[in-house]
């Protein structure tokens, strides 16, 4: 006997789909997701950019139960990714159980169910609430000074301007994060000019980028062991062990290759010293998150492009001046400056039980217990929450096991034996001081600004091994929550 529940989902992107999916799977017909845009794909819909690619390969960034033969590359572009999205929702059924152009504002829990309240003032109920409201989409716009003074067109990475020209243009592309690298690589033979403004260097992982042939992909069709032999095989699995391992000590040897690498790749790569030395880090490979890029340097040697090191001083009409009085005339400003990877639901409102508020609770860091569930905040769970897993591995993959481990939690609720489950507040604080003090000793902490970090500076990340993260997410510990 299962007791009929209701669910409610935060977001339409990977995890939500993810969410949706699973749910209907399970046999769940009542449930809503909300979405506050007006087409699923979260981060992939969001972003447009020229040249978006996802750095994780094409065949292991899809789901596990949804294998695809049709891409196009080894690393698909963004709009191939969105696709297969869309594709999903419809292949699975769950597109009718999207409430679109729907922004939830606030999540309370009465002591029975949560009690939702919608953007238009509307509200709604569930037993269980699943915020899968992704990580990169609250865009990170710094303040320039002279910016609305700009007679060109200036905007977001997040918010490309499909109407602007950009062939023949004087270009300006400020940040050099995985965006605005590959925004560089994709205008460098386009724009007239092409001024990339870095303010800290980027290490460079060099990867190799091919085309599926058409045949590649017949095959892909005719046999999916073709495509688990990419998906689940030694080559992209090592190499996931071997960068996580990298990442947890630091002095470790698989560390020393992803910095040999990294540098080996700069000085083969880049032909002129004084480039060289501008296209340098000081601080050590991994320790912002990685750059994948098979064609960066190239881009950056390209007859039209500068970097430029200097600091920005403000914006004018024309261009940009530099602190140093240097200006550089432009038509075109991109800001790839990246999101408030810090946000997570919020600025969606979420009261708990008895006054517990998540405002208050992640005024200092956002955080909650293996990155899923918070102490007073019964029946509510978190896709790709804080402190889980980052870094250049698929975050589908770590959203299926989060899944799984959310299931296992939630089977006695649906088994009618409790109304409720919630870690407890010392299982939790143990686990956040256990977190913490290991954050500081991975790469992520070892000297450099990235959006992996919260404001204190520690790495708001898994900090153990990828195979500790799946042992602790296929098998909860039950004596670190309360079902009442
Ligand atoms: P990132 O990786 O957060 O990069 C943001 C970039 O913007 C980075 O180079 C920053 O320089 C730069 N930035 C931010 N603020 C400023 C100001 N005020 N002046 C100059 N430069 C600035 O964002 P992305 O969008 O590239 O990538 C986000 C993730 O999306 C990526 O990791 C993938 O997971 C997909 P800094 O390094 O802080 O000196």
């Amino acid at each position: 006997m299962t007791r009929p529940l209701r669910f409610i989902v935060i977001g339409a992107g990977m995890s939500g789909i993810l969410a949706a999916v699973r749910l209907k799977q399970a046999g769940q017909s009542n449930f809503t997701l909300y979405e506050k845009g007006a087409s699923i794909g979260g981060t992939w819909r969001e972003n447009r950019y020229p040249g978006l690619t996802c750095d994780v390969p094409a065949h292991c960034y899809t789901y596990s139960f949804a294998p695809h033969a049709e891409w196009s590359a080894f690393y698909a572009p963004g709009a191939e990714i969105k696709a297969y999205f869309e594709k999903v929702v419809d292949d699975f059924g769950v597109r009718d159980f999207i409430r679109f152009n729907t922004e939830v504002t606030a999540c309370v829990w009465d002591g029975e169910c949560w009690r939702v309240t919608l953007a238009d003032g509307a509200e709604d109920s569930a037993d269980i609430v699943i915020a899968a409201s992704g990580v990169l989409h609250h865009v990170n716009e710094p303040v320039f000074s002279g910016k609305d003074s700009f007679a060109g067109a200036i905007f977001h990475s997040a918010r490309w301007d499909d109407s602007v020209v950009l062939d023949g243009k004087r270009v300006g592309v400020i940040g050099n994060g995985s965006t605005g690298v590959q925004i560089v690589t994709a205008l460098a033979e386009r724009a007239e000019r092409l001024l990339h403004f870095q303010r800290s260097p980027q290490w460079i992982m060099p990867v190799q980028q091919f085309a599926y042939s058409d045949e590649d992909r017949a095959a892909f069709r005719a046999d999916v062991t073709k495509i688990d032999a990419i998906r689940l095989g030694d080559e992209y699995w090592g190499g996931i062990r071997r960068f996580n391992s990298a990442i947890i000590d630091p002095d470790s040897p698989a560390m020393q290759e992803i910095e040999n690498l990294c540098r080996r790749n700069l000085e083969e790569s880049v032909r002129d010293p004084a480039l060289r030395e501008k296209l340098r880090p000081d601080y050590r490979a991994a320790c912002k998150r990685l750059i994948y890029s098979w064609s960066y340097y190239e881009a950056a040697q390209a007859a039209a492009v500068s970097i430029e090191t200097g600091s920005i001083d403000r914006i004018e009409p024309q261009g940009i001046r530099m602190i140093d009085g240097t200006f550089h005339p432009l038509d075109v400003i991109v800001l790839a400056t990246g999101f408030r990877a810090d946000r997570f639901i919020r600025p969606t409102k979420v009261k708990g039980a008895d006054g517990a508020d998540l405002d208050a609770l992640w005024k200092d860091r956002p955080t909650a217990h293996y990155a899923v569930a918070l102490p007073g905040f019964p029946n509510f769970f978190m896709l790709n929450g804080p402190t889980g897993p980052v870094g250049n591995f698929s975050l589908i993959d770590i959203a299926e096991q989060q899944w799984a481990y959310i299931a296992q939690l939630i089977k006695p609720i649906l088994a009618g034996k409790s109304r409720t489950v919630q870690p407890t507040k010392a299982a939790h604080a143990d686990y956040d001081r256990r977190r913490i003090e290991a954050a500081r000793g991975t790469i992520f902490g070892s000297g450099c600004s990235s959006w992996y970090l919260d404001k204190d500076g520690v790495p708001l990340t898994w900090p153990w091994s990828y195979d500790a993260f799946v042992q602790a997410m296929a098998s909860p510990e039950i004596d670190q929550f309360v079902w009442g």
